[in-house]
């Protein structure tokens, strides 16, 4: 590795020490954009990269709530405010136990990058709970809900930050949020996206993450004069995103054959379409977390504590969460003949894995060019909301694809070397110098 990253990763470890997640996050960004860092003094005088890695504002707060036995619950609230050199903050909220300030540090960071590499208008943030839904009633989450929105409405608007969904927090969560932030301010604004269709809400945007990744695969795929069509797929995870892929797969005429959850993954030879994927959404609203009732639903086989990567398919999807396929999957992937893989959930792969990929010089897009069609639905939804305006889901999936497709551009201009694209440094390298340009032209703030 190079001296100048050495140091520049050892100064953001003591100062953040702890956070591997974010320094995981960081580290790939910095190894890619270093060579146009340190070609261009205007970033280097401006310390752009070393602003970067420090967020505008990072909020922290108690949620304290009641449960149904009536006893007194406190979870964390966060709210880390990364970058407005774009746009006001957006990024989603996640809600779930393993989320830590460095989970969302990272998910925050790489925000930044995948909202500018959208073309719209929207900085980076995140934000979130330790709370999880598993085992909670309706009326527990929406008092939750309640008392975190109590503190977070004075952070956030229209105009200065807009969160949406991520891990446990879907619609019914949006729907409870929005009320309240409305009832506080006395105002209804488009200040949270992912709102139910009759009250603000986008078409498109339930399906957007993947639907878009998917449209990102089919460009991947025509570059290697392929089409998904035919093809067979894995898929980890069984939330919003995993359906609006496994949707989309089947209308293009290619195959999902696994879901997975945090037991272990389903195997479904026949493919996972019609009622199965109408099932996917029942199962996440049940709060309990699991994905082994499909097995028993519709009769096929289940691997408990394993995941997915092990069955021999054509592409892989992860659509589960940060690090579930690490560099082991990889090689088992790629001897077993997958070849391409694209991560939906958001740094869905180890460090190592990525790295395995890339020296493989195999099809690997990252999670911030290939899941970045959810939040820019969001971007759309605000515009509508200022407008005051909705469209059809024609239009909305129209400018989806385009957004895709200038994705897609993006990492093959930045990106391609010889007859291979590094959709890693592609989607790092454009994503970084539209942030970076922006801050220089804004002063030192
Ligand atoms: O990771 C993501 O891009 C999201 N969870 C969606 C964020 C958004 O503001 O729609």
């Amino acid at each position: 590795m190079n001296a100048g990253i050495d140091s520049f990763m050892e100064g953001l470890r003591s100062r953040t020490p702890g956070e591997a997640e974010f320094h995981q996050a960081v580290l790939e960004v910095v190894e890619t954009v270093w060579d146009v860092y340190d070609a261009n003094p205007r970033y280097k005088q401006a310390k752009i990269l070393e602003r970067m890695v420090e967020p505008e504002r990072t909020i922290m707060f108690r949620v304290p709530w009641t449960n149904d036995r009536g006893e007194v619950e406190i979870n964390r609230g966060y709210r880390v405010e990364f970058n407005s050199a774009l746009g006001p903050y957006k990024g989603g909220l996640r809600f779930h136990r393993s989320v830590t300030l460095s989970i969302l540090k990272f998910l925050g960071f790489e925000q930044t990058f995948k909202n500018s590499l959208t073309t719209l208008p929207m900085g980076g943030g995140k934000g979130g709970s330790d709370f999880s839904a598993k085992g909670r009633s309706d009326n527990e989450i929406m008092r939750f809900c309640q008392s975190f929105m109590t503190e977070l409405f004075r952070h956030i608007g229209p105009n200065t930050d807009v969160p949406a969904g991520d891990i446990g927090v879907g619609g019914r969560e949006i729907g409870y949020l929005f009320g309240q932030y409305k009832r506080i301010r006395n105002e209804f604004t488009g200040v949270l996206t992912g709102k139910g269709l009759g009250w603000g809400g986008s078409l498109i945007r339930p399906e957007a993450t993947g639907y878009g990744a998917v449209y990102f695969v089919q460009h991947m795929l025509k570059e290697m004069g392929q089409e998904v069509q035919g093809k067979t797929f894995s898929v980890s995870g069984f939330g919003n995103v995993a359906w609006g892929a496994i949707s989309k797969i089947n209308e293009l005429g290619g195959k999902v054959v696994t879901v997975s959850g945090p037991d272990g993954y389903i195997y479904d030879p026949n493919g996972i379409t019609g009622k199965k994927v109408d099932y996917l959404l029942e199962l996440r609203e049940s709060n309990n977390d699991i994905v082994a009732p499909y097995a028993e639903e519709f009769g096929v086989q289940f691997f408990p504590d394993a995941k997915p990567w092990e069955v021999k398919v054509d592409i892989a999807l992860p659509c589960a969460t940060q690090n579930e396929l690490d560099e082991s999957d990889a090689l088992k992937l790629i001897n077993n003949g997958c070849i391409l893989v694209a991560e939906v959930s958001n740094m869905g792969c180890t460090s190592e894995a990525v790295n395995c990929f890339i020296n493989h010089k195999f099809a690997f897009a990252p999670g911030k060019a290939a899941n970045a069609g959810g939040v820019a639905v969001s971007g759309l939804e605000m515009s509508q909301n200022s407008m005051r305006y909705n469209w059809t889901s024609e239009e909305v999936d129209k400018r989806l694809h385009l957004i895709m497709q200038d994705i897609h551009d993006t990492c093959t201009k930045h990106g391609k070397s010889g007859d291979y694209i590094n959709y890693v440094k592609g989607a790092n390298v454009g994503g970084f110098v539209k942030v970076a340009d922006a801050m220089l032209a804004q002063g030192l703030v």
